[in-house]
């Protein structure tokens, strides 16, 4: 599993109150700790008005960078700015994300412009199963032909199924009951097509208006990775789904002599 943490993110309170008063200790504080809990990516997002949002970026990108060596994800809704922010970070990462949207003011979808800046180097990409016509579909067909879209798209740029993450947005359970069987059917049908395409997900968002969210977010997460799910987006603090995500590889016959999972118990 391949763990992007969740907790250097503009839309958290405490996060938001460190942005503010330039708190850099910090946000280098949650850096170290989520590297030292296993995160592959930390991811970034500003979650400030627009006309803030290239600065913060970079603040935040310059901390993270100074502090582990754990690649960042770039989350932020306009591709402008990712652009703006690319050439300060010093190795390749993870861009979140793309989507067949079109940019305002403008006739190029997001994978337009940051497909480019792909060619010839290892940057991944998130792709959200979303577009102009459909906005977020929650039905299979329709996330099916998005992401052969993009994928095909990425193709033309030369970055190949491997390098890029879908992200089919699940749904709260709470208004579809098919929210994680409508992700796995999806996900199936496009590995059937690209078996190297990978597939991430937010684990917090199938629990939304649920009591006990927990319960549900690591469940859904141990059905997704038995099924195929590559990645998430997530807390590794949480020694809880750490926990589950530990016991779920070494099941699936993931960790020879369960060692990392031992490793991991004996950590704490
Ligand atoms: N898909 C993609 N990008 C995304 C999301 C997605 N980016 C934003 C969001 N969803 C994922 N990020 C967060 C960040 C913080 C929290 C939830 C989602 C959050 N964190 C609690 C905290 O840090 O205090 C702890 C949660 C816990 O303990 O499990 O609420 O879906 N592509």
């Amino acid at each position: 599993m391949i763990i992007i943490g969740e907790k250097i993110n503009g839309a958290i309170p405490v996060v938001k109150k460190a942005i503010e008063e330039r708190d850099a200790e910090f946000i280098r504080e949650r850096a170290v700790k989520q590297a030292e809990a296993g995160a592959d990516f930390i991811d970034v997002c500003a979650s400030t008005a627009p006309d803030k949002e290239v600065e913060t970026l970079k603040w935040l990108i310059e901390i993270v960078q100074g502090a582990v060596d754990t690649p960042v994800c770039i989350d932020s809704p306009n591709p402008m700015f990712i652009k703006e922010v690319l050439p300060i970070i010093n190795k390749p990462g993870m861009i979140n994300s793309v989507n067949l949207e079109k940019v305002e003011g403008s006739d190029k979808d997001k994978c337009d412009v940051i497909f480019p800046l792909m060619k010839d180097n290892e940057w991944q990409v998130i792709a959200l199963t979303c577009d102009s016509v459909n906005g977020t579909p929650r039905d299979v067909p329709t996330r099916v032909e998005i992401s052969k879209k993009i994928i095909e798209k990425a193709a033309g740029y030369g970055i190949t199924p491997d390098r890029i993450h879908i992200d089919p947005l699940v749904m709260a359970l709470s208004t579809d009951n098919n929210s994680l069987l409508n992700f796995v059917k999806a996900m199936k049908e496009v590995k059937a097509i690209y078996p190297t395409v990978k597939f991430t997900s937010g684990l917090s968002n199938i629990s939304f208006g649920m009591p006990s969210r927990k319960i549900i977010n690591q469940n859904f997460m141990t059905l997704a990775i038995y099924e195929g799910m590559d990645s998430a987006i997530m807390d590794p603090l949480n020694k809880e789904i750490m926990g589950a995500i530990y016991a779920t590889e070494a099941l699936l016959g993931r960790d020879r002599h369960t060692r990392k999972y031992n490793t991991a118990v004996r950590k704490g």
